[in-house]
């Protein structure tokens, strides 16, 4: 595989498109070596046909404020790749969300569940709406124009979408209850539903309870434990709040979290109620932190970001690229253990170099925050078997999936020295299940 050339190409191809183009640079950087043991896989054009999604649907979203004025959002989804199961991934309502962020989250989508052991492909959707200071019925509005385009391009067999950044219940409910009106069906197009109408138990913390069943399988390779150890977490929604609730329960002390507003750090640990308040703060529609350091007597950091910390452990729980090379050298040199992504590509290409140059334990957002997935591809067996498990019965299929994911990538990523690249071990081990399932369909 000529990887430089196929990068340009795609640049050309893509200009501007940074967040897509630094995504699919890394994974294949990740799997030239594998590649180029296959020389089949290059009589088939699979990187060709891998790196771009299947199709993108690109729509206007007009909805009525509370004030009666037309306002008008872009909605997209991009169904990526389906050669292993139905399109499936989040919802994102952010005002950063542009093509090329959508693309990215739906190419490393197609790899992380792959990695899950359940047959989903990879998509992702979203639009430039920030649910932030709108109200409800704002958010309904919006969410049922979403919809309305929307609707027509999924299905229970198609391509199921889900939440991310800005999508939790509330809007998932909105749209769904839309979409079941469309379609006149109830199959359970979405997932992250509410528990009344199909939605799965452990489904809101998968997403961190995952991250933190992978953490501490990490730290097990190296004969040690979450007992003890300080967490620097970021971001104050759901994702951060599963983790953060996870890592108490595992013995761990989280210190911070952080919001647009900068970050907080409370050195007795966020747990207990303060862990309650955390959801108090996301659902006042302010989408900011300072009001937990006053409210507990704690330090607040404005606009700074939680990576300043001395901690054993950091887990960026928000958004992409929210840590960068110079937070990597000041982890390291304040002695950090281990960094897992649970946000997805939390890092920049450059703070993961450094991590893996310096051997420090680490591992990407495919791999570590696959547990929220995994759920709601349980989420969607529990629907279509018309049946609930219970929390333990979710809870330990979960945690089965996470070791698994684990184990797979120190399959692949194990060094000659002992270090397990989980970059490489994630990027590979998906790769080839893909790969292997377009190798088999055929040129379609
Ligand atoms: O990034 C992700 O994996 C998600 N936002 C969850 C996707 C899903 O379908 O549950």
């Amino acid at each position: 595989m000529n990887t430089a050339s196929i990068l340009s190409a795609l640049e050309a191809k893509h200009p501007g498109e940074s967040e897509y183009l630094q995504a699919v640079k890394e994974v294949l950087l990740s799997i030239e070596d594998v590649y180029n043991q296959h020389p089949e896989f290059e009589r088939a054009s699979i990187i060709e046909r891998l790196v771009e999604p299947d199709r993108v649907f690109m729509f206007k979203v007009p909805w009525v404020d509370d004030n009666g004025r037309i306002q008008v959002n872009l909605g997209y989804r991009v169904q990526f790749n389906n050669v292993i199961g139905p399109y499936k991934g989040g919802i994102r309502f952010h005002a950063s969300v542009n093509l090329s962020s959508l693309k990215f989250l739906g190419f490393e989508q197609t790899f992380k569940n792959a990695l899950t052991t359940l047959p989903m492909g990879g998509g992702k959707g979203g639009s430039d709406f920030s649910p932030r200071g709108k109200s409800d019925m704002e958010v309904m509005r919006f969410c049922q124009a979403f919809i309305l385009e929307l609707w027509r391009h999924i299905g229970p067999n198609t391509d199921v979408p889900a939440g991310d950044i800005g999508v939790g219940g509330r809007e998932i409910g909105y749209m769904y209850g839309m979409y079941r009106r469309l379609a006149l069906e109830n199959t359970g197009t979405f997932t992250g539903k509410g528990l009344d109408f199909g939605g799965s138990l452990i489904r809101p913390e998968a997403t961190g309870f995952g991250g933190l069943y992978f953490v501490d399988r990490m730290l097990k390779t190296k004969g040690l434990e979450l007992k003890g150890k300080t967490v620097a977490i970021s971001g104050f929604g759901n994702v951060a709040w599963g983790a953060a609730l996870k890592a108490t329960q595992l013995g761990a002390k989280v210190v911070t979290i952080s919001g647009p507003d900068g970050y907080v750090y409370d050195p007795d640990g966020i747990a207990g109620e303060k862990i309650d308040y955390m959801l108090e703060l996301r659902n006042s529609g302010e989408d900011i932190v300072a009001p937990y350091a006053e409210k507990y007597g704690v330090a607040f950091f404005p606009d700074q970001r939680p990576w300043q910390q001395k901690v054993d452990i950091a887990l960026p729980c928000a958004i992409q690229n929210e840590l960068n090379e110079t937070d990597a050298q000041t982890l390291i040199d304040n002695g950090v253990l281990c960094v897992a992504e649970i946000s997805n590509m939390g890092c920049t290409a450059e703070a993961v170099d450094l991590f893996i140059d310096k051997k420090i334990m680490f591992a990407p957002g495919k791999a570590v925050n696959a547990g929220g997935v995994a759920t709601s591809g349980l989420e969607m067996t529990q629907n279509a078997m018309h049946l609930q498990w219970t929390e333990a019965e979710v809870d330990q299929k979960l945690h089965q999936i996470m070791n698994n994911i684990h184990e797979q990538c120190c399959v692949y990523g194990k060094q000659s020295d002992g270090y397990i690249n989980y970059v490489k071990g994630a990027n590979v081990a998906g790769f080839m299940k893909v790969a292997k399932a377009m190798m088999a369909q055929g040129v379609v």
